[in-house]
């Protein structure tokens, strides 16, 4: 019976392996950070962005290349890497790679320990990789929604509308900007089919949930959209990799990982999955009624979902367990309460506990639309809170953080609904979700359990080492939860009942906003 399986997450800051061991319950996890393990290539944080239009950001393959060799390197010196039996991994969504050749990965055969980077880079056909912060297409955006014939076909065909950081704008950007790559191009990778491909030696498929980040995927279909491929560049089937509509790709690895790190002949790679996906499933949320709130510098709601109901500003990407996950983004998440902390001029404790022991949930009239910035999730207008029913909120500090607290999470919940996303049980991750005020806040309004995990791992690779023993070790996946995704019971609904008619009365508020939808 195989019992171990690495995953590996290409995430934006660093390349973290999680390595699961099925015959107990051992995770060991290793990381190489861009910025501090790879200053040569001079990224912050693992991405570079244009000082003369900022919303140009973009990273670089050949260091993904090279993190890589660091990472396994790390990796040998911890745990014999004969052992693992097939590597599942996952990577940041939305990211191209430009490649000269389909053939390239064949290249690293026969290299001696660390040549990676130079044997593959040869076939860039573009040093950089446009990565998910670039936010420079929106041109590109409204060409594609207009050559397709509308916003509706988008969204209903993709999962999506035309989104700036969708890998369809970054390809038609580069056809216009520098057509000359588009040309010279004759296969664009995402990042995750990218690293997987290098790990096999060839040119593997994407996923349908990293393959839903494209805008060019047809996700009732499962097969490149016609539309959507000639309404963002010519000729450009023939440059995408394959499509794993079934789940369950997998190749051999590489010579080259075998020779110089001790891998097994029999050793297997699963195709990647997007950071998002892979995530679902590491939380333990891939199949039945969960949803998994992130609390980070922006929010994000995701959930499975066997439904296929596609909202704009929020997305449908596969699941990689089976059926739909849906995923939301709030800008104003994190930052947006730390604003508000400090402009009430409280401490953390009172921000998180105290305000909400010295105030009760009430249907009172009272609202906060809590948007310092302007909103994806709902698409609004705003650089302030706003203040309903209650006249002079900031000198009742601890209503005012409650307020702005039931803003945020009845606007997911709204959001949520609208993609008919109802979890009778929610994970808490992230940096804001040891608050016990937020926590119970969040289970009144979606009225349901929310858990805890009981151990912190990157979420993305353990779920990606997860899909290996799935996929490759015919592991089932309630076992594989069981052993590595247990979760505590945080908080239980108190007060639902108070949030019934208080929903109905802010998603007035939120669609009289300006801007609202547009
Ligand atoms: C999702 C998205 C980000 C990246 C982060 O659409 O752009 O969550 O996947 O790596």
């Amino acid at each position: 019976m195989p019992e171990k399986f690495l995953g590996i997450d290409a995430s934006t800051q660093s390349l973290t392996a999680v390595a699961i061991d099925c015959g107990g319950a051992d995770v060991l996890s290793e990381s190489v950070n861009f910025e501090r393990d790879l200053p040569s290539y001079g990224t912050r944080a693992g991405s570079v962005s244009n000082p003369s239009n900022p919303l140009e950001v973009w990273s670089y393959p050949r260091m993904w290349l090279d993190a890589l060799d660091l990472l396994f390197e790390r990796l040998s010196r911890r745990m014999n890497l004969g052992e693992v039996s097939a590597i599942g991994g996952s990577g940041q969504q939305h990211a191209s790679v430009w490649l000269s050749d389909q053939n390239a990965f064949g290249a690293s055969d026969g290299a001696a320990k660390g040549a990676l980077s130079e044997r593959i880079a040869k076939f860039f056909s573009s040093e950089k990789s446009p990565i998910w912060m670039d936010a420079s297409t929106s041109r590109e955006c409204a060409m594609i929604t207009s050559a397709a014939g509308g916003e509706d076909y988008v969204l209903e065909a993709t999962g999506s509308i035309a989104t700036e950081r969708f890998t369809a704008a970054q390809i038609l950007k580069m056809r216009r900007v520098n057509p000359d790559v588009y040309e010279a191009t004759k296969r664009i990778h995402l990042n995750s089919s990218f690293i997987c491909s290098v790990l096999c030696g060839k040119d593997m498929p994407v996923d349908l949930g990293d393959g839903a980040g494209m805008n060019l995927l047809n996700l009732r279909q499962n097969i490149w959209d016609r539309t959507m491929l000639d309404a963002t560049a010519p000729g450009l089937e023939a440059k995408l990799p394959k499509i794993d509509a079934a789940g369950c790709a997998t190749g051999k690895i590489a010579q080259y990982f075998r020779r110089n790190y001790g891998f097994s002949d029999g050793a297997c790679v699963c195709a990647f999955t997007g950071d998002n996906p892979a995530s679902l499933v590491g939380v333990g949320a891939s199949e039945g009624s969960n949803a998994a709130i992130s609390l980070g510098t922006s929010d994000t709601f995701f959930c499975s979902n066997n439904v296929y109901a596609p909202v704009a500003n929020a997305h449908v990407f596969g699941n990689p367990s089976g059926g739909y996950m849906n995923l939301i983004c709030f800008r104003n998440g994190s930052l947006a309460r730390e604003a508000f902390k400090n402009e009430l001029q409280v401490d953390w404790n009172f921000f998180d506990r105290e305000s909400f022991e010295n105030s009760v949930p009430k249907n009172d009239g009272m609202f906060a639309v809590p948007f310092y910035v302007p909103e994806i999730s709902p698409k609004v207008a705003a650089h302030a809170p706003a203040f309903f029913g209650i006249k002079n909120p900031l000198q009742d500090k601890a209503r005012a953080v409650r307020l702005f607290i039931e803003g945020q999470f009845m606007n997911m919940f709204i959001q949520a609904q609208r993609m008919r996303s109802k979890p009778e049980n929610i994970v808490l991750t992230g940096g804001a979700s040891g608050s016990d005020g937020i926590a119970q806040t969040i289970s009144d309004i979606f009225n349901a359990p929310v858990f805890r995990l009981s151990r912190t791992h990157n979420s993305a690779a353990l779920g990606a080492a997860m899909r290996a023993a799935c996929v490759a070790g015919g592991i089932n996946l309630a076992e594989l939860e069981n052993k590595f995704c247990s979760r505590t019971l945080f908080k239980t609904p108190k007060n639902p009942e108070v949030y019934a008619q208080k929903l109905a009365d802010f998603k007035k508020i939120l669609e009289s906003l300006p801007g609202y939808g547009q």
